[in-house]
């Protein structure tokens, strides 16, 4: 991408999209778009149509999506694969129709079976029943990924996927009902230090395992891919590394310096047993994460704390 190429980067807004945008603005790049909700609603049709028609983006980030933690994947199924299947279409497809020079799709790591061998290669994608929390979403992002291939082959388009692993950082959703478990995390422990409640409660039985990525890494990764990376095959983006919600909640209360005690509620889903990525390919181009865990944990608190998030 040249410096000056019109970027067009949707979902800018959200926890992936901001990044993207930060990531960009980092390197010099000086022509990027972006639309609100209330300026371009992705889901209508004919909306989409026309802002491609008259922006004529030379490069689309794809980061506009409904997403959610275990609870609102598996509560708003219908939600999560009708409005996910509409933005995409619209999107991919008028990429195509107005000659969009690179496109790069975004998916997640819950497109890969349930009980796929660790880590996960890429080539795994569908040898396998999905997990059930999450099925619609993923074949929402299945069918994204499935998308950009097919354009490819037809219509000899470079349209690439990207794969993240769960992510956490800055314009995260603390949502409790609906967010992913490191922000819900770092919500609980810090509500309970302020009112001085005995306990935190953490849900399902801690014993799962997940890789989290840092966003502003994720974006660097982005970036890197759209600069360097044409497969048709999607690409992982992970740190290589996995833990168990256990020691998460360990780090998240050592980060919020709370000090009363965990409970676990096993009422409440665990999901996949595990979902460690295979970062095989990204590494070997060069690629690789450089938050720790506790770092990024470090500056999301500190971005919550100076926004007064919580
Ligand atoms: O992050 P999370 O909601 O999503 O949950 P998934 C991960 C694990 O943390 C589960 C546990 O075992 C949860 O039960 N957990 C513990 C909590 N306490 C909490 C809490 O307070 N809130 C939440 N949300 N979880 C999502 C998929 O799966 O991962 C999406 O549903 C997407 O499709 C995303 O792929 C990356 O990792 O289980």
């Amino acid at each position: 991408m040249e410096k000056n190429a019109k970027i067009y980067v949707a979902g800018h807004r959200g926890l992936v999209g901001s990044a993207i945008v930060r990531a960009l603005q980092a390197q010099g790049y000086n022509n990027i778009i972006t639309k609100t909700h209330k300026e371009l609603d992705l889901i209508d049709q004919k909306a989409v149509a026309e802002f491609f028609k008259t922006e004529k983006p030379e490069y689309v980030f794809q980061a506009a999506a409904k997403v959610g933690g275990i609870l609102a994947n598996s509560r708003y199924k219908a939600e999560f694969i009708y409005q996910n299947l509409q933005i995409q279409n619209n999107i991919i497809h008028n990429s195509y129709l107005n000659g969009v020079k690179k496109l790069l799709f975004l998916g997640s790591s819950c497109i890969y079976p349930k009980l796929c061998p660790q880590p996960i290669k890429e080539e795994y994608l569908l040898s396998g029943y999905l997990e059930e929390t999450n099925d619609a979403y993923a074949i929402a992002k299945i069918t994204g990924l499935m998308m950009c291939r097919s354009y490819n082959a037809q219509y000899g388009t470079n349209y690439i996927s990207a794969m993240p692993t769960n992510l956490y950082g800055i314009n995260d959703n603390f949502n409790p009902e609906t967010s992913h478990v490191l922000p819900a995390l770092i919500r609980k422990f810090h509500e309970a230090k302020v009112s001085g409640a005995p306990t935190v409660t953490v849900w399902g039985t801690g014993k799962v395992l997940r890789e989290f990525l840092f966003v502003d890494d994720l974006a660097d990764a982005l970036v890197f891919m759209m600069n360097n990376y044409n497969d048709n095959i999607h690409a992982n983006v992970g740190t290589g590394e996995d833990i168990s919600i256990a020691q998460l909640a360990d780090i998240v209360k050592k980060v919020i310096g709370y000090e009363g005690q965990i409970v676990y509620d096993s009422s409440k889903p665990d999901g996949t047993p595990r979902k460690l990525l295979d970062m095989s390919k990204l590494h070997g181009m060069g690629w690789k994460a450089k938050t720790s865990l506790e770092d990024g944990i470090r500056k999301t608190y500190q971005w919550v704390l100076d926004n007064k998030i919580l």
